[in-house]
């Protein structure tokens, strides 16, 4: 693994979180992004190296829409950054972790992504990505 990439926050309205997050972080929102094939809207802060992704559902049928749901708005999932998404996967897969998506998907920010399954990561939901160049 490289760094941690960005940390993921599930919240229930993004016009409510972002100033939220605009004001912690004193910056502001960098970018904007409807990802349609994981049904989220995401937008990202970043200070420093350090990044958050703030995600609200687009859908029912969404995985954030799933969590706000049963855990309520906080911290969805860890994303570290990896040279090579698919040696990676490769490796976790040998160690005996549960890729979600055995196969990278597009994901928010220019990345492939790929997730390592809570209930073998002590209930943290891991994002694996690599920028696409
Ligand atoms: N972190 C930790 N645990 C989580 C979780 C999360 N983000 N999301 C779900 N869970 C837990 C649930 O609490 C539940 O636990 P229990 O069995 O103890 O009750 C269990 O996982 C199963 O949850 P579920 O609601 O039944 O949901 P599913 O099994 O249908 O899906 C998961 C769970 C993680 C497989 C699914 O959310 C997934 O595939 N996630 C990866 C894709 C994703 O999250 N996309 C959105 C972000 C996209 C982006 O960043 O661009």
């Amino acid at each position: 693994m490289k760094k941690l990439d960005h940390v993921g926050i599930a919240v229930k309205s993004l016009k409510d979180a972002i100033p939220v997050f605009e004001a912690i972080m004193n910056t502001k929102v960098y970018k904007e992004e409807d990802v349609v094939e994981q049904q989220v809207k995401t937008v990202f802060l970043q200070a420093g190296e350090s990044k958050v992704e703030l995600l609200a559902a687009l859908s029912d049928e969404s995985a954030i829409a799933k969590f706000l749901n049963k855990r309520g708005e906080g911290v969805h999932h860890l994303a570290f950054e990896v040279d090579d998404i698919f040696e990676e996967i490769k490796r976790l897969q040998a160690l005996g972790y549960e890729l979600i998506n055995p196969e990278p998907r597009k994901g928010a920010d220019d990345k492939w992504i790929a997730f390592l399954h809570p209930k073998n990561t002590n209930g943290v939901l891991i994002e694996i990505c690599q920028e696409i160049r």
